[in-house]
């Protein structure tokens, strides 16, 4: 096992990397920008190194001094945390040759997933169900209007660089189609340097269900059931829950069995998430995500299961040692991300906060860095505190969440606790009622008045 571990990152996410470290007695190293000397998480690491200043491009993102900060502390391994270079495959092939090890998947399975016509390719080799769409990248007008007419509309034009939503046109008729191309093709340029687009069926009103997995490398391979994001806005999660309240327990076993299924073909190592829309009982796989994920804790909740604890014992070259029978889904977990914002405009809301209190009892998990004095800074996310609720029912855990958000004191900067106490009042979630687009009609809804 490793003796120390550098975290490549800030916020909850480091504190939580270092618990789990802390748990196996690993020392941690923590790393972090000017702006992060007071922060809890370089409080709690054994040792800690100053790595630029507050830019994440200068600090977060600076892949020298991170490594830098590895040689200088004699870490066995950095942990990339969620965000930043989690996702960078380059990143991840430069530790290795620098002697460390990535806790994470394999540089090639990162880059796999990270480009989205590759992704969707693999998935369909792999024997996991996409949405029905052009047979990889769409190289022209002749093309696109070939696929339009197989497809039929409304299709939607997607950056093969994309993700998380980014660079995406809906076309609804073919009169919308050639702006709908193009506009898709200059805006991926723009953002991503490169133009390549493919073209889906576009699917109306699902919901957004992921798959958690965790898989060893050696033929272990196991999934922790899903999560539903769909409670969303501009492709920011607010809300997640798992399990999700739209699926059975026969749709649960048939996608988780496809998932598993299809990491053990990859060969896939470390903990990943397979992103899926679902509507009207069918799963459409979308991307997969190479990464542990913020909402990890409440997978970790209904399985008892600590993922960042198997990321690090699989990294270092051990076996899983349970198999999907071991695993059982129990209760039911909800997490909301609290973000230093104004909950009705979202705007940012940085700075002292004077007062700090968390809440806590029986099935209440705070994930957060903060403390009373603490400065939030305004160079980075907002979330400040993950509360995460586990119930033995839905209706427990909805009740307890109600409870819970009452006690959390997060004084002196906005947050969007009240935003969260709000939603989860609405029938519609109570009634887990919900699908992508549900908060941001919402939102318009009572913005009307
Ligand atoms: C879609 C879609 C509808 N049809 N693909 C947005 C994020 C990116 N990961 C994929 N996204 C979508 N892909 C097809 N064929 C709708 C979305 C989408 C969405 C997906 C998940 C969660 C929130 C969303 C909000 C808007 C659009």
């Amino acid at each position: 096992m490793f003796e120390k571990v550098l975290i490549a990152n800030r916020g909850e996410i480091a504190l939580r990397i270092h618990r789990a470290c802390r748990e196996m007695g690993i020392a941690t190293v923590a790393v972090h920008s000017t702006a992060d000397a007071d922060a809890m998480h370089v409080r709690l690491a054994d040792e800690s190194v100053c790595i630029g200043p507050p830019p994440p491009s200068k600090s977060y993102l600076n892949m020298a001094a991170i490594l830098s900060a590895a040689t200088i502390t004699g870490a066995d391994a950095i942990h990339p945390g969620v965000g930043f270079l989690s996702e960078n495959a380059d990143f991840a092939a430069m530790v290795e040759e620098h002697g460390y090890v990535f806790i994470g998947p394999e540089p090639a399975h990162i880059s796999l997933m990270g480009d989205k016509v590759r992704a969707k390719e693999a998935a369909r080799e792999l024997g996991i169900p996409v949405v029905p769409g052009s047979d990889g990248a769409v190289e022209g007008e002749a093309e696109a209007r070939r696929v339009a007419a197989e497809v039929g509309f409304p299709l939607l034009i997607k950056a093969a660089a994309g993700g998380g939503g980014r660079g995406m046109k809906v076309a609804r008729n073919e009169g919308e189609l050639m702006a709908a191309y193009s506009m898709a093709r200059a805006e991926a340029k723009a953002a991503f340097g490169n133009d390549q687009v493919y073209m889906e069926r576009y699917l109306g009103q699902p919901r957004h269900i992921e798959i958690q997995v965790l898989c060893d490398g050696q033929g272990g391979v196991v999934h922790l059931g899903e999560r539903d994001c769909s409670l969303q806005r501009r492709h920011q999660k607010l809300l997640e829950e798992a399990p999700s309240p739209a699926l059975n327990a026969a749709e649960r076993k048939r996608i988780g069995d496809v998932a598993i299924e299809a990491m053990r073909k990859l060969g896939y190592r470390s903990a990943g998430t397979l992103e899926f829309l679902y509507e009207n009982g069918e799963f459409f796989f979308i991307e997969m995500n190479t990464r542990l994920q913020v909402e990890h804790p409440i997978s970790e909740a209904i399985t008892g299961i600590d993922l960042v604890r198997e990321q690090i014992r699989v990294a270092a070259g051990a076996t899983l040692g349970i198999t999907q029978n071991d695993i059982k889904i129990n209760g039911h977990a909800i997490e909301c991300r609290l973000n230093a914002e104004d909950p009705a405009t979202f705007a940012p809301s940085p700075g002292l906060v004077t007062d700090y209190h968390q809440a806590g009892g029986l099935g209440v998990r705070v994930d957060s860095h903060l403390y009373a004095g603490y400065r939030v800074p305004p160079y980075y996310d907002s979330l400040v505190a993950k509360l995460i609720v586990h119930g033995n029912s839905r209706n427990e855990c909805l009740m307890r969440l109600r409870r819970a958000l009452e006690e959390m004191v997060i004084d002196g900067i906005k947050t969007t606790t009240p935003l969260h106490q709000e939603m989860i009042a609405q029938p519609d979630f109570i009634d887990g009622n919900y699908d992508i687009h549900w908060l941001e009609r919402w939102m318009a809804e009572k913005a009307e008045g």
